[in-house]
């Protein structure tokens, strides 16, 4: 090729290029900026599923909005630099267009899914390693999906595993230590035995899922999806499908659920749905019951519940809303008892609580705010707004530890960590682990003695702090290492952790 042929072929490739990024046609753009996340079918995967089912609460103005700009506080970047304002129109017009064939995901299609590689009490009793069980650390490494058992007294990982793609939220641990429950985004649930080192079951429990619960007795896996618009009950040996709740109002009106939770002292589940202002309680049978009946107790609400966070009785739980606006909800009357002011958004799932001057305070980071609230349990007042250098995602402390640890997640100064005092209610330090890298996600050791702490980055680490002097003590090499669960504070439900 002469160098006149040459520049002509340049020129061509340009023109194609261009002709290409030009197009307009939703589906063929949809497959090149939205399938890794979304799926190329809508269905979902580490984004959720684009199916105007899915996006009634989202009216198409905000979904062009959402394309170009992104979304704060989740993965959805924005494409505003990459796509022509037509282009975006024509996306938003295709994912509110119903798929053809919705699939099913029933009760018949979960039990096909279910993968069996050891049947309960097939394997030994008794752990392949030394190490003090009630002190293991499961941590999620998303980077490259992989979880890592770490021994929480030595901070040497004990094995490395591959995970199913987009593991989220916590897994939950379950008789002792011995078994621990994983979900991906995507639906799949997956039971690591400790003891063994080994996966022992697995199922696809929906097509784009919430969040798991572990009942107290370690019997059930409740799931929660957004698409189908179920509720998943399983048999936590073998995790066989016991029941698909449909999440429907009486008027049969279905609803994504915003997530589920298990309430010990109760004997049930909690759900919240992000379609219909409904919360219920699943109780579960106890042991010795001969009959199998999950009873679902059904309460109205004022609004819907997006993100909740449930009292360390259960006795209370506090909801907010996605448009603004944060209720505390009795339990057991089902009654509205309070309002709070916290605008933005505060992440409710985050708080946590602690004693101070005779009362109970409540802690939440805002994901749209610069502050810590701090609330009074007993009266439902704001006692405090801690000024933070940025909004923040997860907060955690101890029941041994002085101080509370709150990142800084979104904005410029994401590598910051706060540290707050429990009792005076000042930032006492702010350390800067890794400059320039998301530093996120605090978890102690049982004792309260160590506070570990994730930088989300693909060349990121476990970094092992002193709670106490707030001196670095080990740095662990993960691969963005997103959270981190010790069996002990999950088991024991320590007011500094979530549930
Ligand atoms: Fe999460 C927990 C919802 C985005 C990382 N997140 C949870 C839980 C819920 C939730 C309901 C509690 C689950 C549990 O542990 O039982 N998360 C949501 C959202 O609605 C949101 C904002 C949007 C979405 O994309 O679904 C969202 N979450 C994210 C992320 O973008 C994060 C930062 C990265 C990721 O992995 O996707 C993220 N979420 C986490 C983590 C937890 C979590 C690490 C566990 C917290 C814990 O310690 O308990």
């Amino acid at each position: 090729m002469n160098k006149i042929e040459h520049c002509l072929a340049g020129i061509l490739l340009l023109c194609f290029t261009t002709v290409a990024l030009a197009t307009d046609d939703a589906p063929v753009l949809y497959q090149q900026y939205c399938a890794a996340c979304h799926s190329k079918d809508r269905l979902g995967a580490q984004g959720p599923a684009l199916l105007p089912q899915n996006l009634k609460r989202l009216r198409k103005k905000q979904a062009f909005h959402v394309i170009s700009q992104g979304r704060p506080a989740t993965q959805m970047q924005g494409f505003g630099n990459k796509l022509q304002p037509a282009q975006i129109q024509s996306l938003v017009d295709y994912i509110y267009t119903p798929l053809k064939h919705m699939p099913k995901w029933d009760l018949a299609a979960i039990r096909a899914s279910q993968i069996v590689q050891h049947r309960a009490g097939s394997l030994p009793d008794k752990p392949k390693f030394q190490a003090d069980i009630d002190n293991l650390f499961m941590v999620v490494e998303t980077g490259d999906h992989h979880a890592t058992l770490l021994d929480g007294d030595t901070f040497e990982p004990i094995i490395r595993v591959p995970t199913r793609f987009a593991v989220h939220g916590g897994p939950k641990w379950s008789e002792g230590g011995r078994y621990i429950y994983f979900l991906s985004r995507d639906g799949w649930v997956s039971k690591f035995d400790v003891y063994n080192l080994t996966w022992v079951a697995e199922i696809r429990a929906g097509i784009n899922a919430r969040n798991l619960a572990v009942s107290a007795d370690g019997r059930y896996i409740m799931v929660a999806n957004y698409l189908p618009h179920t509720l998943v009950l399983l048999d936590s040996a073998n995790l066989d499908p016991v029941r698909v709740i449909p999440a429907a109002d009486e008027k049969g009106q279905t609803s994504r659920v915003s997530a589920v939770y298990s309430a010990p002292p109760r004997h049930s589940f909690i759900a919240a749905f992000k379609d219909m202002p409904e919360l219920w309680e699943i109780s579960y049978p106890e042991k010795t019951a001969v009959s199998l009946s999950f009873d679902i107790r059904k309460l109205k609400l004022k609004g819907i519940l997006d993100d909740f966070f449930l009292t360390q009785d259960y006795k209370r739980i506090l909801g907010s809303t996605r448009g603004g606006g944060t209720q505390v909800i009795d339990l057991d009357s089902g009654r509205d008892i309070a309002r709070l002011d916290l605008p933005g958004l505060p992440h409710l799932s985050s708080a946590i609580t602690w004693k101070r001057n005779g009362t109970r305070v409540l802690a939440t980071p805002n994901i749209r705010k610069s502050e810590i609230a701090i609330i009074d349990t007993n009266t439902w007042k704001i006692i405090k707004r801690i000024p933070t250098k940025g909004p923040g995602f997860f907060m955690r402390s101890h029941e041994n530890s002085p101080y509370a640890w709150t990142d800084v997640f979104f904005g410029p100064n994401r590598d910051l960590m706060h540290v707050i005092d429990k009792q005076t209610l000042e930032i006492v330090k702010t350390l800067k682990p890794a400059p320039g890298k998301t530093s996120a996600h605090v978890e102690f050791t049982k004792d309260g003695r160590y506070a570990l702490l994730s930088i989300w980055d693909m060349d990121g680490a476990i970094v092992v702090y002193d709670a106490n002097t707030l001196k670095e003590v080990k740095r662990i090499p993960m691969v963005k290492p997103s959270g981190k669960y010790n069996v002990h504070n999950k088991l024991t439900r320590s007011e500094g952790t979530s549930h």
